[in-house]
């Protein structure tokens, strides 16, 4: 089978800041050289006191550490705002779009945004916020969002964003881990015509978490809510009293920035840390040669602040680069299905950055949608967040962006700050599903089982050899766990979790997850963590959580369970189940399947066979492979026997 390759657009190859060539030139110097090369990309960014050391970074156990920039002092809000002010400062920064699209949109210069930035940051001070404190933000997709975020940067304190979508009690363990003392929250937020009660999810999640002192509510769509004495605020009349000018925080190249809470193969969701400088530099760098950025284009990053992507392309990236970035409420499908084009056309978006499992639930309901907008602004496209097919790729390119605008398929993570594997628009020939080659400065290779090192065409995992300055520089609260989640796999390397191929060109292909992990609509999640909201609830013995093939969420979520012995499994408890996960963990941990089970297929010292769950789950029964070793064969034919998925 011949794959299609599409080669780089002669305009795109002219004009863009890099072309195949420079490419191969710098990731050259890049490994070669990487403290020549990142002292001189580190000059994008105004530092306070500007560094002398550059790189000082180890994986290996002996001497583990990683530091970028170290003796370097800087302020990325002021990044942000302060130094666009001067050239900018009537450039709009942020263009809000709102969920109905008969409400007004929002258009905010950098002065604006500085001005609100400074009143909110002399809030936070006022409220006795300061450098190194955790601030919990629990906000929609709305401009006071960013805001919050600068504000936390000017003045040194960190901040850990929790999804809005998430429930309560996962906020309230958010909040916990970190010792928050405040939360900044609306009192609702609205998806798809729906109203999200965010301030009484708070209420609930602050009766598990008296820690939190302070919580300020912006009122965003005027809902009635409760208001508890000297602990709420209202953030417009609080933050209007504050004077609009507030001195940024010198902050060292590593202080911590932000915590960003993500599932991983085991325990509780664990809190990834950035810091500042290498972090800056990487968004900064990475947004402006993926995205082949300038300023004066239009750029929209479709994501939640509540996800990395969010953090790094809605938000740090353009900004730091003095952009102009869209900031949408909705969700793809509301009021119908042309939403994205139609505010891709109002706001004459030149660069679309998107996820495959809004691409895929699109692409199911017909090409109409999107033909009957112009899209005619449309240059560049992104995706990000799980691999993308090539069917959904090719109608992407195709119907999208009518054969015009080059893909770039962006593969990174929470833990790298920033895209690793990209293509370059300017510069690489797309192979649709491909995410081609390494950014500057990252080593991919690819492991066997045993960790050999793969060469050429192969299929392994994949790990990064050497350090990036937007990696990850801890777990909250647990440097240990660090260590031991991503650099003992595979002693001297970082593991990504994720399964990767290699062709002949050298292209490298994202195979998913390997660990368990799935990735449903492009959100993480623990199997570990549903898992132990299912045995939370009092009528289950035990639970297993696989992933199944979704057509739309990339990955579906397929739980096994056993209910104690007195319970009758039914229709009635299966409902019951799927509603506590919801409440448990929020809407997106969201049972597809739930299979009961008298017994979870163990082998004899106990250990459940995921491999023979995951086969079920994915349907494919004909090859359940050795079942020698189960403690109870009968189990396995049971199971195959009230598959829901069989015939
Ligand atoms: C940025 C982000 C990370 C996991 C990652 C991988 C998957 C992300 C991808 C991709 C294939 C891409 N992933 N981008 N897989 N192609 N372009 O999504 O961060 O939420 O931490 O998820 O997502 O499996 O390991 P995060």
């Amino acid at each position: 089978m011949s794959q299609p390759v599409y080669p780089v657009p002669a305009k795109w190859a002219e004009e863009a800041l890099i072309d195949n060539g420079r490419y191969q030139e710098m990731y050259r110097a890049s490994i070669d050289d990487p403290d020549a090369f990142w002292r001189r990309e580190a000059k994008r960014l105004d530092w306070i006191k500007p560094f002398t050391q550059v790189k000082e970074t180890s994986f290996d156990e002996a001497d583990f550490g990683i530091r970028w920039f170290a003796d370097g002092t800087l302020n990325l809000s002021a990044n942000c705002l302060d130094r666009h002010l001067a050239e900018r400062a009537d450039t709009v920064a942020i263009l809000w779009e709102p969920d109905n699209p008969a409400d007004q949109e929002r258009r905010i210069t950098y002065r604006e945004l500085h001005e609100d930035v400074c009143r909110f940051a002399n809030l936070l001070r006022s409220r006795g916020i300061g450098k190194g404190d955790r601030v919990t933000i629990y906000l929609p997709m709305v401009p006071e969002a960013a805001v919050a975020m600068l504000a936390c940067a000017r003045i040194g304190a960190i901040h850990s964003i929790v999804f809005a979508g998430f429930s309560p009690e996962a906020l309230a363990g958010r909040i916990q881990d970190c010792d928050s003392r405040i939360v900044l929250t609306a009192d609702e937020g609205r998806r798809g015509g729906k109203a999200v009660p965010l301030k009484a999810n708070v209420d609930v999640a602050l009766a598990h978490a008296p820690g939190v002192e302070t919580v300020i509510v912006l009122a965003h769509t005027g809902a009635d809510v409760t208001k508890v004495d000297r602990r709420d605020i209202d953030w417009t009349s609080a933050a209007g009293d504050q004077s609009a000018s507030c001195e940024p925080e010198e902050m060292n190249a590593e202080d911590p920035l932000f915590i960003l809470y993500t599932s991983g193969s085991t325990g509780k969701p664990k809190g990834v840390l950035h810091t500042t400088g290498g972090y800056a530099v990487w968004a900064a760098m990475t947004h402006e040669y993926v995205f082949d950025y300038r300023q004066g284009q239009i750029y929209w990053c479709a994501a939640d602040v509540g996800w990395v992507t969010g953090h790094t392309y809605v938000v740090y990236g353009p900004l730091m680069n003095g952009g102009t970035t869209v900031m949408f409420e909705g969700v793809p499908n509301f009021p119908d299905a042309s939403r994205f084009w139609q505010v891709v056309d109002k706001f004459q978006v030149e660069i679309f950055y998107g996820a495959p499992t809004a691409l895929r639930a699109l692409m199911a309901e017909g090409d109409k949608w999107v033909t009957r907008t112009s899209r005619k602004s449309l240059r560049l496209l992104g995706s990000v967040g799980e691999p993308i097919n090539p069917e959904a790729w090719e109608w992407y390119y195709r119907v999208v962006g009518e054969g015009r605008c080059p893909i770039v398929d962006t593969w990174w993570q929470t833990e790298t700050g920033g895209a690793m594997i990209t293509p370059l628009p300017g510069a690489t020939p797309l192979k649709p599903g491909s995410a081609a080659f390494p950014m500057f400065g990252v080593r991919p290779l690819l492991l066997d089982g045993e960790g050999k090192i793969l060469e050429g065409a192969a299929e392994g995992s994949l790990v990064i050899a050497d350090s990036w300055p937007g990696q990850m520089r801890s777990v909250w609260g647990d440097h240990e766990r660090f260590f031991q989640t991503y650099f003992t796999t595979y002693r001297g390397y970082y593991f990504s979790g994720d399964g990767c191929r290699r062709d002949a060109d050298g292209y490298y292909w994202i195979t998913g997850r390997i660990d368990d992990v799935i990735n449903v609509s492009g959100h993480r999640m623990g199997t570990a963590e549903i898992e132990s909201a299912l045995v939370a609830h009092c009528k289950v013995a035990e639970a297993a959580v696989v992933g199944m093939p979704h057509a739309v969420k990339g990955q579906g979520i397929y739980a096994y369970v056993t209910t104690n012995v007195e319970v009758q499994p039914d229709d009635e408890l299966k409902a019951e189940l799927i509603k506590w996960v919801r409440q448990e963990i929020g809407p997106i941990a969201t049972p597809d399947v739930i299979h009961f089970t008298p017994a979870l297929p163990k082998t004899r010292s106990g250990k459940i066979m995921r491999r023979i769950l995951r086969k079920i789950a994915e349907n494919d029964t004909g090859s359940l492979g050795d079942t020698s070793t189960l403690a109870d064969p009968q189990v396995v034919d049971h199971l195959l026997a009230t598959s829901p998925l069989a015939e």
